[in-house]
């Protein structure tokens, strides 16, 4: 039986009358993406006919996923709030702190004494406050999630940007920091913009070698890592209803590189096989009772253009494989180009290492299409050029696929089998060399492929491809095969070809597992303690922040003026420093490590207005701190693109940074910086970041006055004695700037709860 059954059900009885009712209001027909807010509104929040990118509200997800990389800061702040258990079903899941190094199982054991403070600290608060605990090993939280809670029509959040994975099997879920998830297990309001909506028709099937992998990088391509921000992508079409549920995931996951609120696809057949054949038929034969509700209303898909503010058409039968990168998600070059494409740019076109798997790509389907072409390298006398990896997401797909002797054919090609986690994908690749900083090419199934993301080495060049493509590429150990056109060269000197990959969408015996790695909590957890040891390097109580002083912000300095991509990967750096999740004060000494400085175009390295002199960017920031000096931090575009991580934006607050101001944020760290009571502004005209210079001491005024929809005002008093005035936008609303006022959001709760 599938977990919190009632719940579901629960959904599923209101959910008729609620889209009824919304409906009715507007008096035309509804999306999909409609239907879902329209049925989990907060209870206090009025039915209206909200304005896409304009209205605050409130919504009840109805459940809520966290990775131990961020569930350990988001339960610290919950610990604060003075709940006794959780108030909606929430789970935490061990994927981010595993390094992939030798292979599984020795990997799992080092990570398991390496982390256990915070393992155990992770499995106590869960037994205590009632959330599921998945143990390392397990997987990674969204295919774990995909396999056993993800429900189509409902909504969750997840502290994790990709948690919009469960799109695959018609959800709404959403990546958030940890303090919103913080609010929703408290029983409070969950406050979103109502999004735009953009609709994807998908015309005609994928065939061949095209996977759902080259939608969603062709979508990239089209929308770039911005055009998705503030909207929810609904995909329809016959192309949507003739691909497999994982599928759809995987284009669903990867909606977060596009900066899409999130991504969904109606209920059809492939949804409910995957319920099915994942132990949930119960859930599908509930959806099945609701499944008109659980798409968009006919007319909707019939003129799509009326109901939708942006249109994008792809035709399945004509589109190419993608390879996308490197360095940026949204740069595709279809494979036939690539030959082109990598000349021109000087990409080094040896393929080192071919990776699969991750939360993005490890779906039954896809290992046992890739299966099927290193099936042929034996076959047909090729040897593998590249070396070769699989990160399985979850232990349930593990064992199944070895059941099935799929890891006996990848072992055949030289393949390592890493750990059920998120290992390469997250900068926890210990790779042997790469601190010897190579220029060098690895194609792989992830998601991200930011500068130094895998194996921490700023010159390995990542594109990211379906499965089948990586291992087709890894096979050739060339960028630029083609394999729907170019031969190899056997071992008798002959030219042959690879076959179109195959595969099986789900097990045809079901799938199979022995210890998914699930402990389930303690009735009743009031006993249970939750020891924080303070002389621990690893975890730390949090202090509350200090309130706003009450006047406007004068004399600050500017700690650094980020050129161009500055991601959460630039701002808290993972890999190594993933160990801090748990204290911010130690995780604070990566501080903007990786973010460029416009001045000198050096990273880590700006220039500290007390001393004149160049230091690291935490240094200077610290000195500032200690000396009571605000600060104040300038971006770029689309600033915070990437992860949820709230570290992100608490530790320019822990250590005494006033402003973000940039060109434009990515949303969850715009909301991040918001909960946390940091002030996040845009230049009103953004051809004022030009005049910000190196030595600026800036003024805030109209805080006194701080109104939505009110602009602030910045006074920029040069080195020279000269000024400029420029103005800032902000998008606070009422609420958010009462966190503004309370030094957080987390100072009001803990007030309530106080009070
Ligand atoms: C990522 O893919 O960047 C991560 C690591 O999963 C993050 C979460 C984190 O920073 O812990 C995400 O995407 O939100
Ligand atoms: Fe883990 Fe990578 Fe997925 Fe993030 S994107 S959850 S790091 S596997």
């Amino acid at each position: 039986m599938a977990f919190d059954i009632e719940m579901i059900k629960k959904v599923y009885a209101e959910m008729p009358a609620k889209v009824e009712a919304a409906r009715k209001m507007l008096g035309r027909p509804l999306t999909l993406s409609e239907k879902i807010l329209f049925s989990h509104l907060h209870s206090d929040q009025k039915l209206e006919g909200f304005e896409r990118g304009g209205s605050y509200v409130d919504f009840a997800p109805d459940r809520v996923a966290m990775q131990d990389a961020t569930a350990q800061m988001a339960l610290l702040q919950f610990m604060q709030a003075g709940r006794p258990k959780v108030a909606v079903p929430s789970t935490v899941h061990c994927d981010h702190l595993i390094s992939a190094k030798v292979e599984a199982k020795q990997d799992l054991q080092v990570a398991t004494t390496e982390s256990k403070e915070v393992y155990d600290f992770l499995a106590s608060v869960s037994n205590k406050y009632g959330l599921g605990f998945w143990k390392p090993g397990a997987g990674i939280i969204h295919q774990v999630v995909l396999e056993n809670y993800a429900f189509p029509g409902g909504m969750m959040i997840g502290t994790d940007s990709h948690t919009v994975n469960a799109g695959g099997l018609g959800m709404l879920a959403i990546g958030v920091g940890g303090a919103d998830a913080c609010d929703v297990m408290a029983g409070l309001a969950w406050e979103l913009k109502w999004p735009r909506l953009i609709g994807i028709k998908l015309k005609g099937k994928l065939n061949g070698w095209t996977a759902p992998k080259d939608v969603i990088l062709k979508v990239a391509g089209i929308l770039t890592v911005k055009g998705g921000t503030g909207a929810i992508v609904e995909y329809f079409g016959e192309g949507a209803t003739s691909m497999s549920c994982t599928g759809k995931g995987t284009i669903c996951n990867m909606g977060a590189e596009i900066g899409a609120t999130t991504s969904t696809f109606g209920y059809d057949a492939s949804m409910s096989r995957y319920l099915s054949s994942t132990g949930r038929a119960d859930v599908a034969a509930l959806a099945d009772a609701v499944a008109e509700h659980l798409t968009a209303d006919a007319e909707v898909y019939a003129n799509p253009e009326k109901y939708f503010d942006q249109v994008i058409e792809i035709d399945l039968d004509t589109l190419e494989p993608h390879l996308n990168g490197p360095f940026t998600p949204d740069l595709a070059t279809p494979i036939s180009k690539m030959k082109e494409v990598a000349a021109a740019n000087g990409w080094p076109t040896k393929v080192e290492v071919g990776l699969i798997g991750s939360c993005t790509n490890s779906s039954y389907e896809d290992i046992s299409r890739a299966v099927s072409l290193a099936k042929q390298v034996a076959k047909k006398g090729l040897t593998t050029k590249a070396e070769y990896m699989i990160t399985p997401g979850s232990e349930q797909v593990r064992y199944t696929i070895e059941r099935d002797g799929f890891l006996d054919v990848f072992s055949q090609i030289g393949a390592k089998v890493f750990a059920n986690a998120c290992g390469p994908c997250i900068g926890m690749w210990e790779r042997v060399g790469a601190e010897k900083k190579e220029k060098n090419t690895i194609v792989h199934s992830f998601n991200r492929n930011f500068a130094k993301r895998a194996d921490g080495n700023p010159n390995t060049y990542a594109f990211v491809g379906s499965p089948e493509l990586v291992t087709a590429l890894a096979i050739a150990g060339d960028l630029t095969f083609n394999p729907l056109t170019d031969t190899l060269t056997n071992d008798k000197g002959e030219q042959v070809k690879l076959d179109a990959p195959t595969g099986d969408e789900l097990p045809l015996k079901g799938f199979a597992v022995e210890d998914a790695g699930y402990q389930a909590p303690a009735e009743d957890g009031s006993k249970v303690v939750v020891a924080v040891d303070p002389a621990s390097k690893r975890l730390q109580l949090l202090d509350p922040f200090t309130a706003w002083e009450g006047t406007d912000l004068k004399s600050l300095r500017l700690l650094i003026k980020a050129k161009g991509k500055c991601t959460t990967d630039h701002i808290s750096m993972a890999g190594p420093w993933l160990k801090f999740r748990g204290h911010l004060d130690n995780i604070s000494n990566n501080l903007l490590i990786g973010a460029v400085n416009f001045f000198n175009e050096k990273t880590d390295n700006v220039k500290s207005q007390i001393t004149g002199n160049y230091d690291t960017v935490p240094n200077t920031q610290r000195a500032y701190k200690a000396a009571g000096i605000g600060t104040i931090v300038v971006g770029d575009e689309n600033y915070g693109e990437g992860s949820s991580r709230e570290h992100a934006a608490m530790e320019p607050r822990h250590l005494g940074v006033r402003v973000v101001l940039t060109k434009s944020f990515a949303r969850i760290h715009e909301t991040n910086l918001k909960k946390q009571g940091m002030l996040a502004l845009t230049f009103a005209d953004k051809a004022d970041y030009d005049k910000i210079q190196e030595d600026d001491s800036i003024d805030v005024t109209g805080l006194t006055s701080f109104a939505p929809n009110t602009p602030l005002t910045l006074v920029l008093t040069h080195q020279d004695g000269t000024t400029d005035t420029i103005k800032a936008n902000h998008t606070y609303n009422q609420q958010q700037i009462e966190w503004f006022k309370a030094g957080g959001a987390l100072n009001i709760i803990r007030k309530q709860v106080a009070g």
